[in-house]
Protein backbone atom coordinates (compact mmCIF):
# COMPACT_ATOMS: atom_id res chain seq x y z
CA UNK A 1 0.00 0.00 0.00
CA UNK A 2 1.13 3.35 -0.97
CA UNK A 3 1.95 5.28 1.97
CA UNK A 4 0.24 9.15 2.64
CA UNK A 5 3.42 11.07 3.25
CA UNK A 6 3.52 14.57 5.43
CA UNK A 7 6.19 16.84 6.18
CA UNK A 8 6.58 20.51 7.32
CA UNK A 9 9.66 22.80 7.85
CA UNK A 10 9.11 26.46 10.24
CA UNK A 11 9.52 29.06 8.06
CA UNK A 12 12.07 31.10 10.79
CA UNK A 13 14.50 32.19 8.32
CA UNK A 14 16.43 30.76 5.55
CA UNK A 15 16.84 27.52 5.35
CA UNK A 16 20.37 25.53 5.47
CA UNK A 17 22.36 22.61 4.62
CA UNK A 18 21.06 20.18 7.27
CA UNK A 19 17.14 21.15 6.32
CA UNK A 20 18.14 20.23 2.95
CA UNK A 21 19.79 17.00 3.15
CA UNK A 22 18.00 15.97 6.29
CA UNK A 23 14.55 16.49 4.90
CA UNK A 24 13.70 18.10 1.49
CA UNK A 25 15.91 15.87 -0.44
CA UNK A 26 14.11 12.86 1.05
CA UNK A 27 10.93 14.22 -0.01
CA UNK A 28 12.30 14.72 -3.40
CA UNK A 29 12.93 11.16 -3.68
CA UNK A 30 9.47 9.72 -1.85
CA UNK A 31 7.07 12.30 -3.75
CA UNK A 32 7.70 10.00 -7.01
CA UNK A 33 5.67 6.73 -5.14
CA UNK A 34 3.66 7.88 -2.61
CA UNK A 35 1.22 11.27 -2.35
CA UNK A 36 2.63 13.87 -0.24
CA UNK A 37 1.99 16.39 1.31
CA UNK A 38 4.62 19.54 1.91
CA UNK A 39 3.68 22.23 4.50
CA UNK A 40 5.44 25.57 5.84
CA UNK A 41 4.41 25.42 9.67
CA UNK A 42 3.77 29.26 10.16
CA UNK A 43 1.83 28.20 13.41
CA UNK A 44 5.08 26.32 14.58
CA UNK A 45 7.19 29.52 13.73
CA UNK A 46 5.25 31.95 15.93
CA UNK A 47 6.31 29.65 19.53
CA UNK A 48 9.30 31.89 19.26
CA UNK A 49 8.70 35.74 18.25
CA UNK A 50 9.21 36.22 14.64
CA UNK A 51 8.39 40.02 13.07
CA UNK A 52 5.56 39.83 11.38
CA UNK A 53 6.88 41.16 8.05
CA UNK A 54 9.63 39.06 7.87
CA UNK A 55 7.18 35.95 8.75
CA UNK A 56 5.34 36.38 5.56
CA UNK A 57 8.82 37.15 3.61
CA UNK A 58 9.97 33.34 4.85
CA UNK A 59 6.83 32.11 3.92
CA UNK A 60 6.95 33.12 0.43
CA UNK A 61 10.81 31.92 0.91
CA UNK A 62 10.76 28.82 2.23
CA UNK A 63 7.84 27.82 -0.35
CA UNK A 64 9.90 28.75 -3.40
CA UNK A 65 13.20 27.02 -1.54
CA UNK A 66 10.66 23.59 -1.59
CA UNK A 67 9.93 24.18 -5.29
CA UNK A 68 13.89 25.08 -6.43
CA UNK A 69 14.63 22.00 -4.27
CA UNK A 70 12.47 20.25 -6.58
CA UNK A 71 8.89 19.04 -4.98
CA UNK A 72 6.90 19.03 -8.11
CA UNK A 73 3.64 20.86 -7.87
CA UNK A 74 1.58 18.55 -9.65
CA UNK A 75 2.49 15.31 -7.45
CA UNK A 76 2.59 17.02 -4.10
CA UNK A 77 0.58 19.33 -2.23
CA UNK A 78 2.66 22.97 -1.19
CA UNK A 79 0.69 25.03 1.07
CA UNK A 80 0.43 27.20 4.54
CA UNK A 81 -0.77 25.72 7.68
CA UNK A 82 -2.45 28.42 9.20
CA UNK A 83 -4.53 28.86 5.52
CA UNK A 84 -6.18 25.38 6.71
CA UNK A 85 -7.47 26.58 10.15
CA UNK A 86 -8.54 22.53 10.95
CA UNK A 87 -4.76 21.92 12.29
CA UNK A 88 -5.47 24.56 14.93
CA UNK A 89 -8.64 23.05 15.39
CA UNK A 90 -7.25 19.29 15.79
CA UNK A 91 -4.12 20.78 18.08
CA UNK A 92 -6.90 21.85 20.35
CA UNK A 93 -8.67 18.37 20.36
CA UNK A 94 -5.55 16.32 20.95
CA UNK A 95 -4.33 18.69 23.96
CA UNK A 96 -7.10 17.16 25.71
CA UNK A 97 -5.72 14.21 25.53
CA UNK A 98 -2.40 14.62 26.19
CA UNK A 99 -0.11 14.96 29.06
CA UNK A 100 1.98 17.26 30.68
CA UNK A 101 4.37 14.77 31.87
CA UNK A 102 4.50 13.58 28.28
CA UNK A 103 5.42 17.69 26.95
CA UNK A 104 7.36 18.11 30.15
CA UNK A 105 9.99 15.42 28.92
CA UNK A 106 10.32 16.85 25.33
CA UNK A 107 14.33 17.52 24.48
CA UNK A 108 13.26 20.35 22.34
CA UNK A 109 11.21 22.60 24.82
CA UNK A 110 13.25 21.99 26.86
CA UNK A 111 16.38 23.47 25.11
CA UNK A 112 14.36 26.58 23.10
CA UNK A 113 12.78 26.94 26.77
CA UNK A 114 16.16 27.55 28.25
CA UNK A 115 16.46 29.47 31.42
CA UNK A 116 12.97 31.74 30.99
CA UNK A 117 11.40 30.12 33.88
CA UNK A 118 7.49 31.21 33.82
CA UNK A 119 7.69 33.73 30.95
CA UNK A 120 7.84 30.41 28.70
CA UNK A 121 4.92 30.21 25.97
CA UNK A 122 2.65 27.84 26.53
CA UNK A 123 2.30 27.93 22.57
CA UNK A 124 6.33 26.11 22.69
CA UNK A 125 4.98 23.83 25.19
CA UNK A 126 2.27 22.54 23.36
CA UNK A 127 4.21 22.66 19.79
CA UNK A 128 4.25 18.85 19.32
CA UNK A 129 0.63 18.48 20.08
CA UNK A 130 0.32 20.57 16.90
CA UNK A 131 2.96 18.53 14.86
CA UNK A 132 0.93 15.51 15.69
CA UNK A 133 -2.53 17.35 14.23
CA UNK A 134 -0.93 18.59 10.85
CA UNK A 135 0.11 14.76 10.40
CA UNK A 136 -2.98 13.08 12.38
CA UNK A 137 -5.09 14.94 10.40
CA UNK A 138 -3.94 13.49 6.74
CA UNK A 139 -4.18 10.16 8.10
CA UNK A 140 -0.50 10.08 6.83
CA UNK A 141 1.62 7.23 7.66
CA UNK A 142 5.47 8.04 6.60
CA UNK A 143 7.12 11.58 7.57
CA UNK A 144 10.44 11.97 6.46
CA UNK A 145 12.32 14.43 8.82
CA UNK A 146 15.96 15.02 10.47
CA UNK A 147 17.06 13.17 13.48
CA UNK A 148 16.06 16.07 15.95
CA UNK A 149 12.34 14.99 15.12
CA UNK A 150 12.21 11.80 16.20
CA UNK A 151 10.68 12.41 19.85
CA UNK A 152 7.80 14.28 18.62
CA UNK A 153 7.00 11.88 16.22
CA UNK A 154 7.41 9.22 19.01
CA UNK A 155 4.87 11.52 20.95
CA UNK A 156 2.44 11.82 17.84
CA UNK A 157 2.09 8.03 17.65
CA UNK A 158 1.12 8.20 21.32
CA UNK A 159 -1.40 10.67 21.12
CA UNK A 160 -2.76 8.58 18.02
CA UNK A 161 -3.02 5.47 19.65
CA UNK A 162 -4.97 6.98 22.93
CA UNK A 163 -7.26 8.59 20.60
CA UNK A 164 -8.28 5.50 18.86
CA UNK A 165 -8.48 3.77 21.91
CA UNK A 166 -10.92 6.49 23.47
CA UNK A 167 -12.71 6.98 20.65
CA UNK A 168 -12.32 4.18 17.87
CA UNK A 169 -10.13 4.01 15.25
CA UNK A 170 -9.18 6.96 13.85
CA UNK A 171 -5.67 7.90 12.92
CA UNK A 172 -2.90 5.89 10.99
CA UNK A 173 -0.13 5.40 13.09
CA UNK A 174 2.57 7.37 11.54
CA UNK A 175 6.38 6.66 11.54
CA UNK A 176 9.38 8.54 10.55
CA UNK A 177 11.30 8.33 7.71
CA UNK A 178 15.08 9.20 8.50
CA UNK A 179 17.89 9.53 6.48
CA UNK A 180 20.84 6.95 6.77
CA UNK A 181 23.67 9.50 6.29
CA UNK A 182 22.79 13.12 6.72
CA UNK A 183 19.62 13.00 9.38
CA UNK A 184 21.64 15.52 11.78
CA UNK A 185 24.16 17.41 9.95
CA UNK A 186 26.25 19.58 12.87
CA UNK A 187 27.38 22.78 13.10
CA UNK A 188 30.82 23.53 11.02
CA UNK A 189 31.87 25.64 14.24
CA UNK A 190 30.91 23.24 17.05
CA UNK A 191 30.43 19.29 15.90
CA UNK A 192 28.62 18.55 19.07
CA UNK A 193 25.81 20.77 17.88
CA UNK A 194 23.56 20.58 15.01
CA UNK A 195 23.26 23.10 12.46
CA UNK A 196 20.13 24.82 13.45
CA UNK A 197 18.70 28.45 11.89
CA UNK A 198 18.23 29.92 15.04
CA UNK A 199 22.57 29.54 15.81
CA UNK A 200 23.71 33.08 15.27
CA UNK A 201 27.31 31.72 15.43
CA UNK A 202 28.87 33.33 11.57
CA UNK A 203 29.95 29.95 9.64
CA UNK A 204 28.22 27.21 11.91
CA UNK A 205 25.74 27.11 8.81
CA UNK A 206 25.78 26.78 5.34
CA UNK A 207 22.53 28.87 3.64
CA UNK A 208 20.82 27.54 0.66
CA UNK A 209 21.20 30.58 -0.56
CA UNK A 210 25.18 31.19 0.04
CA UNK A 211 26.96 32.60 -2.79
CA UNK A 212 30.03 30.37 -3.77
CA UNK A 213 32.28 32.36 -2.20
CA UNK A 214 30.46 32.22 1.19
CA UNK A 215 30.34 28.10 0.99
CA UNK A 216 33.89 27.93 0.10
CA UNK A 217 35.16 30.66 2.91
CA UNK A 218 32.82 28.76 5.44
CA UNK A 219 33.84 25.51 4.59
CA UNK A 220 37.65 26.37 4.93
CA UNK A 221 37.10 28.23 7.76
CA UNK A 222 34.94 24.76 9.14
CA UNK A 223 36.64 23.07 12.98
CA UNK A 224 38.21 20.32 12.25
CA UNK A 225 39.60 17.26 14.86
CA UNK A 226 42.64 16.53 16.34
CA UNK A 227 44.65 14.57 14.37
CA UNK A 228 45.29 13.88 10.39
CA UNK A 229 43.20 11.39 8.23
CA UNK A 230 40.32 11.61 6.25
CA UNK A 231 38.08 8.69 8.16
CA UNK A 232 34.57 8.19 8.74
CA UNK A 233 34.05 8.00 12.58
CA UNK A 234 31.37 10.25 13.38
CA UNK A 235 32.24 9.13 17.74
CA UNK A 236 36.06 10.19 17.54
CA UNK A 237 36.07 12.57 14.48
CA UNK A 238 32.83 14.44 14.13
CA UNK A 239 34.06 17.44 12.34
CA UNK A 240 35.76 15.55 9.82
CA UNK A 241 32.71 12.74 9.42
CA UNK A 242 30.03 15.87 9.41
CA UNK A 243 32.74 17.42 5.83
CA UNK A 244 32.21 14.15 4.58
CA UNK A 245 28.37 13.56 5.07
CA UNK A 246 28.49 16.95 3.09
CA UNK A 247 30.86 15.15 0.95
CA UNK A 248 28.93 11.95 0.23
CA UNK A 249 25.34 13.99 -0.54
CA UNK A 250 27.01 16.29 -3.11
CA UNK A 251 29.03 14.18 -4.96
CA UNK A 252 27.03 10.50 -4.59
CA UNK A 253 30.48 9.07 -3.71
CA UNK A 254 30.49 6.32 -0.86
CA UNK A 255 32.25 7.16 2.55
CA UNK A 256 34.88 3.83 1.35
CA UNK A 257 35.16 5.70 -1.88
CA UNK A 258 35.87 9.38 -0.42
CA UNK A 259 38.17 7.76 2.59
CA UNK A 260 40.30 5.93 -0.43
CA UNK A 261 40.20 9.38 -2.75
CA UNK A 262 41.63 11.38 -0.12
CA UNK A 263 43.77 8.99 1.51
CA UNK A 264 47.19 10.66 3.15
CA UNK A 265 45.18 14.09 2.13
CA UNK A 266 45.37 17.03 4.20
CA UNK A 267 42.59 18.61 5.59
CA UNK A 268 42.85 21.35 3.46
CA UNK A 269 42.98 19.42 0.03
CA UNK A 270 39.74 17.67 1.44
CA UNK A 271 37.80 21.03 2.25
CA UNK A 272 38.51 22.32 -0.89
CA UNK A 273 36.65 19.39 -2.65
CA UNK A 274 34.13 19.45 0.11
CA UNK A 275 33.70 23.13 -0.74
CA UNK A 276 33.37 22.28 -5.03
CA UNK A 277 30.94 19.85 -4.57
CA UNK A 278 28.63 21.44 -1.99
CA UNK A 279 28.39 25.11 -4.50
CA UNK A 280 27.90 22.52 -7.62
CA UNK A 281 24.78 20.82 -5.40
CA UNK A 282 23.28 24.01 -4.45
CA UNK A 283 24.90 26.12 -7.37
CA UNK A 284 21.13 24.55 -10.10
CA UNK A 285 18.60 25.12 -6.83
CA UNK A 286 19.91 28.69 -6.61
CA UNK A 287 19.04 29.49 -10.05
CA UNK A 288 15.24 27.94 -9.85
CA UNK A 289 14.82 29.42 -6.30
CA UNK A 290 15.59 33.01 -7.97
CA UNK A 291 13.18 32.20 -11.21
CA UNK A 292 10.17 31.11 -8.65
CA UNK A 293 10.98 34.94 -6.39
CA UNK A 294 10.35 36.32 -9.26
CA UNK A 295 6.85 34.91 -10.44
CA UNK A 296 4.67 35.44 -7.24
CA UNK A 297 1.60 34.92 -9.43
CA UNK A 298 3.19 31.26 -10.41
CA UNK A 299 4.02 30.66 -6.26
CA UNK A 300 0.55 31.76 -5.15
CA UNK A 301 -1.32 29.62 -7.79
CA UNK A 302 0.47 26.82 -6.45
CA UNK A 303 0.06 27.85 -2.63
CA UNK A 304 -3.83 28.55 -3.63
CA UNK A 305 -4.12 24.76 -5.28
CA UNK A 306 -2.41 23.42 -2.08
CA UNK A 307 -4.39 25.34 0.33
CA UNK A 308 -7.65 24.04 -1.40
CA UNK A 309 -6.59 20.43 -1.65
CA UNK A 310 -5.16 20.01 1.97
CA UNK A 311 -8.33 21.72 3.52
CA UNK A 312 -10.48 19.50 1.48
CA UNK A 313 -8.87 16.03 2.76
CA UNK A 314 -8.71 17.84 6.43
CA UNK A 315 -12.03 18.88 6.78
CA UNK A 316 -13.29 14.97 5.90
CA UNK A 317 -10.99 13.94 8.47
CA UNK A 318 -12.16 16.84 11.28
CA UNK A 319 -15.90 15.92 10.40
CA UNK A 320 -15.34 12.40 11.94
CA UNK A 321 -13.23 13.35 14.69
CA UNK A 322 -15.96 15.81 15.79
CA UNK A 323 -18.64 13.44 15.62
CA UNK A 324 -16.54 10.67 17.68
CA UNK A 325 -15.48 13.04 20.33
CA UNK A 326 -19.45 14.50 20.41
CA UNK A 327 -18.29 17.71 19.42
CA UNK A 328 -21.28 20.69 18.03
CA UNK A 329 -24.29 18.81 16.94
CA UNK A 330 -25.66 16.39 14.09
P1 LIG B 1 15.41 25.98 14.51
O1 LIG B 1 16.86 26.16 14.73
O2 LIG B 1 14.65 27.27 14.32
O3 LIG B 1 14.76 25.01 15.44
P2 LIG B 1 15.86 24.07 12.43
O4 LIG B 1 17.07 24.47 11.70
O5 LIG B 1 15.95 22.97 13.41
O6 LIG B 1 15.22 25.36 13.07
P3 LIG B 1 13.29 23.16 11.50
O7 LIG B 1 12.28 24.01 10.81
O8 LIG B 1 13.04 22.90 12.93
O9 LIG B 1 14.74 23.77 11.35
O10 LIG B 1 13.48 21.79 10.74
C1 LIG B 1 13.00 21.49 9.46
C2 LIG B 1 13.42 20.10 9.07
O11 LIG B 1 14.84 20.04 8.91
C3 LIG B 1 13.08 19.01 10.10
O12 LIG B 1 12.72 17.82 9.43
C4 LIG B 1 14.36 18.83 10.85
O13 LIG B 1 14.47 17.55 11.43
C5 LIG B 1 15.38 19.02 9.73
N1 LIG B 1 16.67 19.49 10.25
C6 LIG B 1 16.89 20.63 10.92
N2 LIG B 1 18.18 20.75 11.25
C7 LIG B 1 18.80 19.63 10.77
C8 LIG B 1 20.15 19.16 10.78
N3 LIG B 1 21.11 19.86 11.34
N4 LIG B 1 20.42 17.98 10.19
C9 LIG B 1 19.44 17.24 9.61
N5 LIG B 1 18.15 17.64 9.56
C10 LIG B 1 17.83 18.82 10.13
N1 LIG C 1 8.60 20.41 14.23
C1 LIG C 1 9.14 20.26 12.89
C2 LIG C 1 8.33 20.96 11.85
C3 LIG C 1 7.00 20.31 11.72
C4 LIG C 1 6.75 19.04 11.17
C5 LIG C 1 5.35 18.85 11.29
C6 LIG C 1 7.55 18.05 10.60
C7 LIG C 1 5.81 20.81 12.14
N2 LIG C 1 4.83 19.95 11.86
C8 LIG C 1 4.74 17.67 10.84
C9 LIG C 1 6.93 16.89 10.17
C10 LIG C 1 5.55 16.70 10.30
C11 LIG C 1 10.56 20.80 12.90
O1 LIG C 1 11.26 20.47 12.06
N3 LIG C 1 10.93 21.63 13.81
Amino acid sequence: MKDLVFSGIQPTSDLHLGNYLGALKQWVAIQHDHPCLFCIVDLHAITVAQDPKMLRQNILGVAATYLAAGIDPKRSHIYVQSEVPQHAELAWILGTITKLGELERMTQFKDKSGKQGERVGLGLFSYPVLMAADILLYGSTAVPVGQDQMQHLELARVIARRFNERFGDTFAIPQALIQKIGNRIMSLQDPAKKMSKSDPMEGAKILLRDDAETIRKKIMRAVTDSGKGISYDPEKKPAVSNLMTLYHHASGKTMKEIEKEFAGAGYGDFKKAVADAVIGMLGPMQKRMLEFRKNPAELKRILDAGRDAATEQAEKMMRTVRTRVGLGRE
